[in-house]
């Protein structure tokens, strides 16, 4: 079996002075077919739930993936968001499956990721998202930000890669990412709090560039868009008749601060860890989820296997307490009309 492709001088070139780069091919459409069946599938059982609950009538049983959760909403927006808040991964959400991981970890993906940080030793870092955008909803809508104003501030200078993966074809129409691109050596720019569904947003006026230089990411089924942790990013709203399903991956050198190796060796009733847990894990980029080791050429019996990152990542969801010290932006008050 021949090797995954690594990128080449001048792709890498290309991330290098863009801050993003679109590879329409990193892996068969066919390789994305798991990742779908298992959100398929978990869709069924989550809606199996809601019926048994008596909180949704029709299962829409009949239709494929890519239509059947936009069906349901239309039925419930209740019942669409309580399923995209399990799947979509956040801290406290909880949903993972070894076909996700098997993504995240896969070594077409990881051959790319390897050029960029030109490096062998790759970490996954703890911020995945699967984000299935709605038509029609103003939900998936994500503002204009930097995946930096996220993460601590003690990280803006190191290199944390976002590999957005669509499940489908990702369009225009259906609300593809829009990009600025050749800011990214600049700093993080002013982020807000309350935008959309809870997104950081920069106002236009605080962006680095002028929005109207931002280029339209359109990344066929089987592509990854590659961005840096400073590139400036926004997606439009799904005009399409059917869910523009993505996931989006982030991955560092082992070098970045990280939470690799750390948890809490144990949590007491309210489910907070000893002081000592809190002290070593706020040197991550995002203290709240867990890190892990997906490729090295140095230590291969660190590298993480699925039940570990099963058993960190729900050990991580279970830590209640409060990570909100490393957060940057404060939260602030609703605008009074
Ligand atoms: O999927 C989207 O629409 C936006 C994704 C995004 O903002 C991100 O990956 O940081």
């Amino acid at each position: 079996m021949s090797l995954p492709r690594p990128l080449t001088p001048e792709q890498c070139a290309f991330f290098r002075d863009e801050g993003y780069l679109i590879i329409p091919d990193v892996f068969d459409p066919q390789d994305l077919e798991p990742v779908r069946q298992a959100l398929h599938r978990e869709i069924a059982a989550k809606a199996l739930e809601l019926k048994a609950q008596g909180k949704l009538e029709n299962l829409h049983e009949d239709l494929a993936f890519d239509y059947r959760l936009a069906a349901i909403q239309k039925d419930s927006a209740e019942n669409s968001v309580a399923i995209m808040r399990h799947l979509e991964g956040l801290r406290g959400g909880g949903f993972h499956a070894v076909e996700l991981f098997d993504l995240i970890a896969h070594k077409k993906l990881l051959a790319k990721v390897g050029s960029l940080l030109a490096t062998e030793e790759i970490v996954a870092s703890s911020v995945y998202r699967v984000r299935p955008k709605l038509p029609n909803s103003g939900r998936g809508i994500v503002p204009w930000h930097q995946d930096s104003g996220y993460f601590a501030e003690h990280c803006d200078t190191q290199m944390i890669i976002t590999c957005w993966v669509p499940l489908v074809d990702a369009t225009v129409e259906n609300g593809c990412m829009q990009i600025l691109p050749r800011v990214h050596r600049g700093k993080v720019a002013k982020h807000h709090t309350g935008g959309n569904a809870g997104f950081l947003v920069i106002k236009d006026e605080d962006l680095p560039d002028d929005p109207q230089k931002a280029i339209t990411a359109a990344c066929p089924r089987g592509g990854v868009v590659f961005m840096t942790n400073r590139t400036p990013h926004c997606s439009t709203p799904n005009t399409s008749d059917h869910i523009r399903w993505s996931m989006d991956l982030r991955f560092q050198s082992a070098e970045t601060p990280s939470n690799v190796g750390l948890e809490p060796t144990a949590l007491n009733e309210q489910g907070e860890a000893d002081a000592a847990f809190y002290d070593k894990v706020s040197i991550a980029c995002y203290p709240p989820e867990a890190d892990f080791l997906v490729a090295s050429k140095r230590t291969p019996e660190l590298v993480t296997d699925y039940s570990n990152y099963a058993r960190r990542r729900e050990l991580y969801d279970r830590t209640k307490s409060d990570f909100s010290a490393y957060r940057r932006w404060r939260q602030e008050a609703p605008a009074t009309v």
